[in-house]
Formats: C-alpha cells, sequence, structure tokens
C-alpha cells in the first residue's frame, strides 16, 4: 500500500496580516510535503485559518466590520500568501465552515458522552491575546505592580457559566503517552517543558465562554461558544472528514505531523491527545514545534512596526531565494533572527556563486562546444567515480535528514556535493580539455550534468521554482523528476536549452548607483 503523509500548519488567527512567521511555518511544511510526493508518498497537507474567539471578534469590532466579513477577508489573505509562497497545501481548513463546525461538535459531543465534560462555573484570569486561561500561580508581576500572562499579554478577571474538561483525569496518560513514544514531541525544549508541565499536575480545563457569542455552540447548550481552542484544534479532524468514516480522507487521520510554533506547544502537546483520548480517536503521531523568528534582534509586533511582509521580501530577493534562507538560516525547532545582511550573503554566496555558477558553467559549456547536446555516459577515472558515489548516496541520506525534520542538515549535505563539484570542475578544468581532449571534455560535462540533476532533483521541495527551471536546462523530464527516476539515466543526445542564469547577485541599492 502506498504510504500516507499528513502533515498540518496551525490555522492562523484572522486577527492580523500574515508576517514571516506565518510564512515560515507553512513554507517548511511545505518543503516536507513536497519531499513525500517526491518519494511518492501520499500526502494530505493541510493549512487553515482560526476564526472564532474573544481576539478576532474584537478586532473586527474595532475596524466596525461584522465578524464574518472580517475573517472572510483575512482568511483570504493568508490563503493569498500562501499561493504568494508556493506552499502547496492540500486543503485550507476554515473554522467558520459547516463542514468545521460539523466535526468540532461531533468531537464535543463524543468527550461529553464519554463523561468527561461537566457544567461549572470559571473565575480567574484570561489572555484574549494568548485567547489562553492563566491559573492565579502563572501570573507575572510587572514593576508597576500589574499582572500579565507569561507571554507578556495583559489579562482580565472573568467570571461565567462555563463548561470543563477533565483534564486533571489525563495526567497519568499523557505522561506514560511522552514515554511510551518518545517522538511525540519535538524537540527536546519544549518537550521537557511540557513534561514539567504535566508532572506539576493539570487543573480542568474551561472549554465554553458565555460572554461573547463568535464561536461554535455548544451541542445542547448555545448561551455557551465553545473556547476557541477546543474549535481550533478540531480543524485537524476536518480535514480528514471527520465524523464521517467513509469521506474520502478519513484514511489520513491519525496526523503524521503537526507543525507548531513552541507558544503554542502546550495546547498541541497536552490538551489535544487528552481531547482525543477523552473521544476515543486515535492520537497524531508526532507534534514539533519551532522557535521562532526575531527581526534584526527585535521580537515582531504591531507596536514596533517591524512585521516582515513575505511577499515584499520575495519580491526583491526571489521567492525561492527567501523560501532557501529562511529553511538554511537556523536548525528546524531553534529560534532565529532575520537580519538583510545574513539574507543578502546566503543568496550572493550559496546561490548566485556555489549552485548558480556551477550550473552556468557546465550547462554553457555544453551549449557552446557540444551544440548543446547532452553527451554520453563516458569512461570514468577515480575522480569522476568519486564524485558520483557522494551522488549517488545522497537521496538517502537527504531523506534520513527530511524524516528527522532536520530541514537545514538536508541542506548542508546538498550543499557540500555543491561544493565539491565546483572543486571538480576548476579541477578538470574542461575548458582546457577542449584543446586537448574533446572526448574527455565529454565525460567531464555529463558528469557534471548527472550530479547537478541529482542537486535539483532533491532542491525542489526547497525552491520549486528555480529547480524545476534547472532540471528542464538540464533536459530532465517532467515526468523524471521525482526520487525514483534518479535511477535511470538521462539519455544521451537530447538538446538541451540555451542555459539561463537561475540566481542573480543581489546589488544593494547604494552600490547599484554607484
Ligand atoms: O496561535 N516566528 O495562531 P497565530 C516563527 N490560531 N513562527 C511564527 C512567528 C514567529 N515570529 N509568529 C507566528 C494561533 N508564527 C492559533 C493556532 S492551531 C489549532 C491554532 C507561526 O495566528 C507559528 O507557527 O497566532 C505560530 O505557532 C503560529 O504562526 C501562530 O499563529
Amino acid at each position: 500500500m502506498t504510504r500516507r503523509f499528513t502533515v498540518t500548519t496551525p490555522i492562523f488567527y484572522v486577527n492580523g496580516a500574515p508576517h514571516i512567521g506565518h510564512a515560515y511555518t507553512s513554507i517548511a511544511a511545505d518543503v516536507l510535503a513536497r519531499f513525500h510526493r517526491l518519494n511518492g508518498v501520499d500526502v494530505l497537507f493541510v493549512s487553515g485559518t482560526d476564526e472564532h474567539g474573544q481576539k478576532v471578534a474584537q478586532t473586527a469590532e474595532a475596524k466596525g466590520m461584522d465578524a464574518q466579513s472580517y475573517a472572510d477577508a483575512v482568511s483570504q489573505s493568508f490563503r493569498q500568501m500562501q499561493e504568494d509562497m508556493a506552499v502547496s497545501a492540500d486543503l485550507f481548513v476554515r473554522t467558520t465552515s459547516d463542514a468545521h463546525k460539523k466535526a468540532a461538535t461531533a468531537l464535543w459531543e463524543r468527550v461529553a458522552e464519554n463523561g468527561h465534560i461537566y457544567l461549572g462555573a470559571y473565575e480567574g484570569w484570561y489572555s484574549t491575546r494568548d485567547e489562553a486561561f492563566i491559573g492565579e500561580d502563572e501570573l507575572v508581576k510587572k514593576p508597576d505592580g500589574s499582572f500579565v500572562a507569561p507571554s507578556g499579554a495583559p489579562v482580565e478577571r472573568v467570571k461565567e457559566p462555563s463548561y470543563f474538561f477533565r483534564l486533571s483525569d489525563f495526567e497519568d496518560r499523557l505522561l506514560k503517552l511522552y514515554e511510551e513514544q518518545p517522538d511525540f514531541i519535538g524537540p527536546h525544549g519544549p518537550k521537557r517543558e511540557i513534561v514539567s508541565f504535566v508532572k506539576q499536575g493539570l487543573r480542568d480545563l474551561s472549554v465554553s465562554r458565555t460572554s461573547f457569542d463568535w464561536g461554535v455552540p455548544v451541542p445542547g447548550d448555545p448561551e455557551h461558544v465553545m473556547y476557541v481552542w477546543f474549535d481550533a484544534l478540531a480543524n485537524y479532524l476536518t480535514a480528514t472528514g471527520f465524523p464521517d468514516e467513509q469521506a474520502e480522507r478519513a484514511g489520513h487521520w491519525p496526523a503524521d505531523l503537526h507543525i507548531v510554533g513552541k507558544e503554542i506547544a502546550r495546547f498541541h502537546c497536552v490538551y489535544w491527545p487528552a481531547f482525543l483520548m477523552a473521544a476515543g480517536l486515535p492520537l497524531p503521531k508526532r507534534i514539533f514545534a519551532h522557535g521562532w523568528w526575531t527581526v534584526e534582534g527585535e521580537k515582531m509586533s504591531k507596536s514596533l512596526g517591524n512585521a516582515l511582509d513575505p511577499k515584499m521580501l520575495a519580491d526583491e530577493f526571489g521567492l525561492d531565494a527567501l523560501r532557501f534562507f529562511l529553511m538554511r538560516e537556523v536548525p528546524f525547532g531553534g529560534d532565529s533572527n532575520f537580519s538583510r545582511r545574513s539574507m543578502i550573503t546566503r543568496t550572493n554566496v550559496e546561490l548566485a556563486n556555489d549552485l548558480g555558477n556551477l550550473c552556468q558553467r557546465s550547462l554553457s559549456q555544453i551549449a557552446r562546444n557540444l551544440d548543446g547536446i547532452l553527451p554520453q555516459i563516458g569512461a570514468r577515472t577515480e575522480d569522476d567515480a568519486a564524485i558520483l558515489a557522494v551522488a549517488e548516496a545522497l537521496p538517502g541520506i537527504v531523506s534520513e535528514h527530511m524524516e528527522r525534520l532536520a530541514l537545514n542538515d538536508a541542506l548542508e549535505e546538498i550543499w557540500k556535493l555543491i561544493r565539491a563539484a565546483n572543486s571538480y570542475i576548476d579541477r578538470q578544468a574542461p575548458w582546457a580539455l577542449k584543446k586537448t581532449d574533446t572526448e574527455r571534455m565529454a565525460d567531464v560535462l555529463r558528469v557534471l550534468v548527472d550530479i547537478i540533476r541529482t542537486i535539483a532533483t532533491l532542491l525542489q521541495p526547497f525552491m520549486p521554482t528555480t529547480m524545476a527551471l534547472m532540471l528542464t536546462q538540464l533536459g530532465v523530464e517532467e515526468s523524471e523528476r521525482d526520487l525514483a527516476a534518479l535511477k535511470s539515466p538521462l539519455p544521451a543526445g537530447r538538446i538541451l536549452p540555451k542555459p539561463q542564469g537561475l540566481f542573480p547577485r543581489y546589488v544593494e541599492a547604494e552600490s547599484k548607483d554607484a
């Protein structure tokens, strides 16, 4: 049976415009989805928008809009952002859709039928910015004596009738889950925090609100709307057609991987598995909490006005240069800083010099000296065999890194081959062979085409647009671009199109003028 892979991003709140952080998560999930597709896996890649809750209701009100029209507009801007970033989500779930309301309602009913929900009253603190109930013991005192949430967000006192989920009953089962499935939460930092949070003891969780009505009504008690996180987490079930067991995508649950930012690890690693256990549903296989991007050393915020627009960056540097930078700059999981200096350096050194030049130097000689005709595989020297062996082993090594979600290690391995190929071309100097041994020159150029083909094939998930162009320049047909196709050599004699530079150097405005 074909292997399945279901990967999700968080569904994003529609209370503001998408920025580079949302693009980052979306691109990381996209790279994994595309890589699995290249490997012949049946992929379901899900993203979407989180449209209910107090934060969205208040933002819409402040803009003088009704919540639904506001959510429609902002949800569309998230879809557009993903399109602009070449994010190939198969499905975009909106929590205001009927399908989602049905799934959230069915989840609630199962949890309630199994006796895990009771009616009570919540009295305590709530942070609208975090959409989280904050325990008295979690409050942080500011120098002026006021209290905020651990994230620094303001809190307000809330007192209202509320349904509760018996989270306290799940402490032992959750700890057992983390122990028995060591990969359930990654990486280690967030995992340690989650385990220690659960070990400190869990309180029952308020799962409905009555002070506003922008949400999914609680079944049987429409005075209440579901707590926005109960509603939002259910989106992952909506995606697979829940509760319809015959739905086309039903076999895609449980998800293989939820990718989230570290600030929402608790909702995904504690509440979500507990809700699913309570409903008697299978648990996702893995939750990976990545780190946070700052911009030139500062946290992105509305008040600083420094949230980076991914579209503007893509327009300036090129979409694939941006995607590459985001995946390359930081080990997936860690925090990182977006600096223009670093973006420019990587674009010029790694893309324009290392990869762009390798391709250009090789292909321009085939165009010039071999009439653009792909030469046959020739007799191999030791030097040829050594570098071809590295290229042959690469797909396996990259696949292992991708399975571990070590996206930047995968890139580093590919770059090792790129650098080795640049040394190879310098050593073999085909431009000199042209005068002394044209047969050997053709052999060397063929080795280079085969190496660049491996590189471009493996880089497709990271840089889909430019790698498609590169593969076309190498004479690789569309049906020959997956990992399996690498095992079949390209037939000699194909006419290669005229090579074009794919990665222009970034020239800064000052020097452009000079
Ligand atoms: O939390 N660096 O939505 P949200 C890296 N609706 N990633 C960032 C980032 C940054 N500076 N800023 C945002 C929610 N992100 C809920 C999720 S899921 C059932 C509900 C990314 O709009 C990161 O993935 O606040 C983070 O977790 C997500 O956007 C938060 O998006």
